[in-house]
């Protein structure tokens, strides 16, 4: 296992000019919609929705990896949150995101993954409880990590940003 850190940071999930890979909020048909996905294909350019009709449907929870086209990331990683009080349980299925994202990240020897706060905009999931859920879901996999070494979380607001930092403190396991 190596050391990973784990940080919260306000700002534009499509604008991680640092990060190997940045996670998409997608739809079942990763196609580009409104919030994190249309800020990430706006800015990937129309290659990314050319290249990810052969990736869709995903179900919720499941992660897919495709190029990051005009992005300055490596790739980007889509996964399908839950839409709350539909897809069910909501709690498991949003922790199958971050896990699963994170260790496709890694099966693809990458050091550093951006997350945005997955499920919480047009999929209702209460902030709180998500950010507790995503804090968990890290913590759980860090032992099955080999070359992930950075997670950060990109939140959109002050308000948002606290919300996370908060959860992230209380979870033990991560530093
Ligand atoms: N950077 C970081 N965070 C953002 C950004 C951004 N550019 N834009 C929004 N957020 P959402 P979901 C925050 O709705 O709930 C889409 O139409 C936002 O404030 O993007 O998983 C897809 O096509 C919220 O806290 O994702 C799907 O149909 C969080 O990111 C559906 O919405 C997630 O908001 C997915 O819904």
């Amino acid at each position: 296992m190596t050391a990973v850190k784990v940080e919260c940071v306000k700002g534009n999930i499509a604008a991680q000019q640092d990060m190997d890979v940045i996670v998409n909020a997608a739809n079942a048909e990763l196609l580009p919609g409104s919030g994190v996905a249309g800020a990430i294909h706006s800015a990937a350019g129309p290659g990314l929705a050319e290249e990810c009709g052969a990736l869709a449907p995903i179900r919720p929870g499941q992660a897919v990896i495709s190029s990051a086209h005009n992005l300055p990331n490596q790739y980007v990683i889509h996964c399908l949150g839950p839409v709350y009080g539909v897809d069910e349980p909501s709690d498991r299925l949003l922790a199958d995101c971050f896990r699963n994202a994170l260790l496709l990240a890694d099966r693809h020897g990458q050091a550093s993954i951006a997350f945005p706060a997955i499920s919480t905009g047009v999929f209702g999931y209460p902030l709180q409880d998500a950010a507790v859920v995503a804090m968990k879901a890290v913590a759980g996999t860090l032992a099955d990590l080999n070359s992930v070494r950075l997670v950060r979380f990109v939140l959109f607001s002050d308000q948002d940003l606290s919300v996370f930092d908060k959860a992230l403190k209380l979870e033990s396991r991560l530093s």
